[in-house]
């Protein structure tokens, strides 16, 4: 890394202690933008990274209620909005015990890129809260979400700040926050994206992400004039993600053999199939069960519980060609991509934002497998939150079709940029520096244009 780049990487160590995460989401981009600052001295001058690794904005807020055996419960709420230099502050609202500031400021600085790489004007933004929506009743999440979105309607709107969901926060809650957005403001307006069909959601909204990785991975397959059919596949997670991933892979003829959650995972070496998708749907969402249930009810599988004390996870560690890591940052270690390439895994298309830890992402890149990053390889997910926030602005509904077809395109595009941008700063199939650097080229020029502010 240049020495100024190192320098301000020490800075921002100095200036937000305790955030790794953080702190690792700005490393991963400065690595890639030396040749950039190099060729291009006006970023430098205009201190465009000093601005960019500066939130425009924090809010903080405490989410005080009541829990169903009438004691009260409080907890802490966040939203970051990051940068808008090329359109309103748009991501997701994470609800896990383990959100805090440095978590939602990596993933904040993470949707700048991935925001500017959809093609759609949408800047970047973060946000959420250490709840829990595990083990909590119906009326419990509504009367947190109710009491969250007391404080966030303050602060977001359908032209400053669109929240959406991630981890922990799915329909059921952007519904309760939607509907408390809606009476506390006496307005129904796209202020929040991933909402229900029949009330402003846009078809396709949910599949998006999962259906996004499948596609990037095709595409990268496509460079090597080869498809995702009859490839063996590993997915992570069980949630949003990892769902409509294994659904697209199966449609592509691949076969998805692992799924996991906190808990432990699966391995069914015959492969997910619809049928057994469509238990695990069930299972998730509405009987918000364990993914244990999964080799309970189909005999062959076989369910293992995480070991904490193991260095690696054993889900990585089985004979395929790809891997989807569907479900939080740092999933996949060192040594875990070290068990993936000796496994015979050439492509991973990271579902999850920052799966991989930088000395995973380093032995990718040495060995030059497909890899796509979280920033380019899960993007349909906001994307087609941007296609929500455009039909809801024309106050028109597209057909499945219509929005899946644009999905594609959209990925396709990305695909193509970052192949084109990593080309062209001289790392040909280096996806990461793609990616980093053409998401970071918008959003600077855009700030440069528009002045110091
Ligand atoms: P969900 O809440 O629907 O599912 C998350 C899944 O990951 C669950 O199976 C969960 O298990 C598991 N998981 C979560 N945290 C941990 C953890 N600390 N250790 C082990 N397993 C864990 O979330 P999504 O599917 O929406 O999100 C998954 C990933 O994809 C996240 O990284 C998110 O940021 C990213 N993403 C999501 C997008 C979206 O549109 N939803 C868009 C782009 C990226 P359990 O149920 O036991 O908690
Ligand atoms: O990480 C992400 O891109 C998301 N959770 C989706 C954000 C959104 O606004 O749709």
């Amino acid at each position: 890394m240049k020495d100024d780049l190192a320098e301000l990487l020490a800075q921002v160590k100095a200036k937000n202690p305790g955030e790794p995460e953080f702190h690792q989401a700005v490393y991963e981009v400065f690595e890639s933008l030396a040749p950039v600052l190099d060729r291009h001295p006006e970023y430098r001058k205009g201190k465009i990274l000093q601005r960019m690794i500066e939130p425009e904005r924090v809010i903080m807020f405490r989410v005080p209620w009541q829990d169903d055996s009438g004691e009260v419960q409080v907890n802490r709420g966040f939203r970051i909005g990051m940068n808008s230099a090329i359109g309103p502050f748009k991501g997701g609202l994470r609800f896990h015990p383990s959100v805090n500031l440095g978590i939602l400021k990596f993933l904040a600085f993470e949707q700048v890129f991935k925001n500017s790489l959809t093609t759609l004007p949408m800047g970047g933004g973060k946000g959420g809260s250490d709840f829990d929506p595990k083990g909590k009743s119906d009326n419990e999440v509504m009367r947190f979400c109710q009491a969250f979105m007391a404080e966030l309607s303050r602060h977001i709107g359908p032209d400053r700040d669109v929240p959406a969901g991630d981890i922990g926060v799915g329909s059921r809650e952007i519904g309760f926050l939607f509907g408390m957005y809606k009476k506390l403001r006496n307005e129904f307006t796209g202020v929040l994206t991933g909402k229900g069909i029949g009330w402003g959601g846009s078809l396709i909204r949910p599949e998006a992400t999962g259906y996004g990785a499948v596609y990037f991975a095709a595409e990268m397959l496509k460079t090597r004039n080869e498809e995702l059919a009859g490839k063996v596949c590993l997915v992570s997670g069980s949630g949003n993600v990892a769902q409509y991933t294994v659904e697209k892979l199966i449609e592509m003829g691949a076969r998805p053999v692992t799924l996991s959650d906190s808990a432990g995972y699966i391995y069914d070496e015959a492969g997910i199939t619809r049928e057994k998708l469509a238990f695990i749907m069930q299972l998730k969402n509405v009987q918000r069960g364990r993914i244990s249930e999964y080799a309970s009810k189909f005999g062959d599988a076989v369910y293992t519980p995480i070991d904490r004390k193991l260095d690696h996870n054993p889900l990585w560690n089985y004979q395929a060609q790809c891997a989807f890591p569907s479900a939080t940052q740092n999933e996949i270690n060192e040594k875990d991509a070290a068990n993936l390439l000796r496994n015979g895994v050439y492509v991973v298309s990271e579902g999850a934002n920052m799966p991989t830890t930088i000395g995973g992402v380093n032995q990718f890149l040495e060995a030059k497998i497909l890899f796509g990053p979280g920033k380019a390889a899960n993007a349909g997910g906001v994307a087609t939150s941007g296609l929500e926030m455009a039909q809801n602005s024309m106050r028109i509904s597209w057909t499945r079709e219509e929005v899946d077809a644009r999905l594609q395109g959209i990925m396709k595009a990305i695909h193509k940029t970052c192949r084109a941008t990593a080309e062209r700063f001289g790392t040909p199939g280096n996806y990461v520096n793609g990616a980093n650097i053409a998401g970071f080229l918008k959003v600077a020029n855009a700030m440069l244009d528009q002045g110091i502010v």
